[in-house]
């Protein structure tokens, strides 16, 4: 299966607001088409981080576009910081992605008053001003957490007892926790059989999703389905149960997200039953927005990327052919 990842422009958006930019200002280029941008990256916090910083990284270098680049390590104060400097440095675009989505307002507007174009890449901000950034590149969030909640009910739909779920959420507020969380109730909720027993962050990383499934296996001894926000928690998850002496990927289903190669893995191994794709390869579609943004020329207010869904059996044929 092909990872296509192709950029369903959201035209016609009641918006309507693609954003037009506004002058680009003392940062806006430095006149001879050389371009800054300054990144602020959320962290290192789990494999899809690692892949998508490589993908920045070198999709910058490949556009001729100078970065400078800043890891917050999962701080929002580091992240408003670097925006500070970058805005400071006069750079000619801004691009992060935000730890959590708020409280972000007033340095948004900071960049908005020295004229320098902002684009969020991978999660998004809940400011009610749209205008505080020119556009919006990322996944679905609420829709990866509806296709997990879709294979579970088809999962279990003969079955009719209840179907008792654990759930190791994301970084708490950030758009990917919230929404893959609210999505993935949306499709359950519709059968009461569904029973979340247990919901706990785990932060997007491996050990600490490993220690809160221990916690969840100590105080639930009838688990039958794992839902992890992401590979890197399952994957800590795994160990946990293994370690609690009961088998991964039968006698706890376990649905995970992003689909990084070692989740691959251990969905080519049965140790996962499914995995929703969220791709951290958003360099290239960022660099062309960043050129636009910094010319001045509309872009859309919003840019997904199409993303698939993979069962034991295609990650079996896809797994060498795996970018990340
Ligand atoms: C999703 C991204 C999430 C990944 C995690 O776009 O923000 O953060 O799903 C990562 O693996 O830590």
């Amino acid at each position: 299966m092909l990872k296509r990842i192709s950029v369903l422009v959201l035209a016609g958006l009641t918006a309507m607001t693609v954003a037009s930019c506004g002058s680009g200002g003392s940062g806006g280029g430095s006149g001879d088409g050389a371009i800054t941008m300054g990144f602020s990256q959320v962290g290192a916090e789990s494999g899809w981080r690692t892949a998508n910083t490589k993908s920045v990284q070198d999709s910058a270098k490949n556009a001729g576009i100078t970065l400078k680049f800043s890891d917050a390590q999962q701080k929002q104060e580091n992240q408003i910081k670097a925006i500070r400097s970058f805005i400071q440095q006069k750079v000619d675009v801004i691009a992060f992605s935000p730890v959590v989505e708020s409280g972000w307002d007033t340095v948004l507007k900071e960049a908005k008053d020295a004229k320098i174009p902002v684009i969020l890449t991978d999660r998004a901000v809940d400011s009610k001003d749209t205008t505080l950034y020119k556009t919006f590149l990322g996944s679905d969030f609420v829709e990866e957490g509806r296709k997990a909640g879709k294979w579970l009910v088809e999962e279990f739909t003969s079955s009719t007892d209840p179907v008792n779920i654990v759930e190791l959420q994301g970084t708490t507020g950030s758009a990917p926790a919230n929404d893959r969380k609210a999505g993935f109730a949306e499709i359950i909720g519709a059968d009461p059989k569904f029973k979340i027993i247990a919901s706990q962050t785990g932060d997007f990383t491996r050990a600490k999703g490993k220690e809160v499934m221990e916690a969840f296996l100590k105080s639930n001894p009838d688990i039958d389905v794992l839902y992890a926000h992401n590979d890197d928690m399952g994957l800590g998850a795994i160990e946990a149960i293994e370690g609690a002496g009961k088998v991964p990927g039968k006698d706890i289903k376990i649905i995970t997200v992003d689909a990084v190669k070692d989740g691959m893995q251990a969905l080519a191994d049965g140790k996962i039953n499914y995995i929703v794709e969220c791709s951290p390869l958003l360099g290239p579609q960022l660099m062309d927005l960043a050129k636009k943004v910094v010319k001045n020329e509309q872009v859309p207010a919003r840019v997904v990327t199409e993303e698939s869904t993979f069962t034991q059996e295609q990650a079996k044929q896809v797994l060498s052919t795996r970018q990340y």
